[in-house]
């Protein structure tokens, strides 16, 4: 007989998300995540885009029914503790996920809680989503969510609040918890005020959170997002409540961008596996 095995199945989550080929963000950005997070990482794959360091020169969405195929066949017999959204392309993609995640108890009235990060474009202004897909957003999608994590260029768009300071950040929070998150999480990654500082804001429709970290002198920021959303599920899989997952996907983050490094002529990404042991450089057993 052979030596018997040693894992445990870790909590198990799912990413419906778009492909970077470059690797920094996106999918892959998740599973990185989702490993420095010790949970099992799922993947319903949204787009695959041509792309590197520099922008994005293809975007080939995936049918609908594929992207709610890939949900239900990965719900129905591996399980899920947790789910979020990254990339998700266009209105009928979305229509698809709704339907998909209402048949499998992903957010809404179901018992899988729900990240939703509403991704529009990448860090070089490259849209990531089709126009007409941001009131399913807003209508479909958010009421559905345990928290949203829009940065302030998706703020713009979805509620029209362009935010220069805290003040505005705040009121942004409110309208759109009005849209029916439990939680919105804006984060102020992109706020001209806090130079050496970078706030995020977490409101419950009760009460405001001001969740405070670093801000590094650095480009090599692709796919901090993404990383930040998937611990922020990865939290939430491991039983946290939302303020303490939303806490645990901040300071993920803040040292993934520590460990953030450059790659190509372009941006970067940051290292979501900083927290991972450097295994290969250690003495053998
Ligand atoms: O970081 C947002 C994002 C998400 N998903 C994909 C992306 C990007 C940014 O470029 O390419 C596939």
């Amino acid at each position: 007989m052979g030596e018997p095995t040693v894992g445990v199945t870790p909590p198990r989550v799912l990413t419906i998300a778009g492909t970077d080929s470059g690797g920094g963000a996106g999918v892959a950005a998740d599973l990185r995540a989702f490993t420095g997070c010790g949970v099992h990482g799922c993947i319903a794959v949204t787009a695959v885009t041509v792309q590197n360091s520099v922008g994005v020169t293809g975007v080939h969405p995936i049918p609908p029914e594929t992207v709610a195929a890939q949900i239900e066949t990965v719900a129905g017999d591996i399980g899920l503790d947790a789910a979020k959204t990254g990339m998700l392309a266009s209105r009928p993609i979305i229509e698809a996920i709704v339907a998909a995640c209402d048949r499998v108890g992903i957010g809404g009235t179901g018992p899988i809680p729900f990240v939703i990060d509403p991704v529009a474009a990448s860090m070089h202004g490259d849209p990531l989503l089709a126009d007409e897909a941001l009131d399913a957003y807003r209508t479909l999608l958010f009421p559905r969510a345990t928290v949203i994590t829009p940065n302030l260029d998706e703020v713009r768009l979805l509620v029209g609040i362009d935010v220069h300071d805290r003040s505005a950040q705040y009121d942004a929070a409110k309208v759109l918890h009005g849209l029916g998150p439990q939680y919105v999480l804006v984060k102020g990654g992109h706020l001209e005020e806090d130079v050496d500082r970078c706030v995020d804001l977490l409101y419950d429709g009760h009460t405001f959170t001001e969740l405070p970290g670093p801000r590094f002198d650095t480009g090599n920021t692709h796919g901090g997002g993404d990383s930040m959303g998937a611990a922020i599920a990865s939290g939430l899989a491991r039983g946290l409540a939302v303020p303490e997952a939303v806490a645990f996907g901040k300071r993920y983050v803040v040292e993934a961008v520590r460990h953030s490094y450059p790659l190509g002529a372009g941006h970067g990404p940051v290292s979501p596996l900083w927290a991972v042991r450097h295994w290969w450089e250690e003495p053998t057993p």
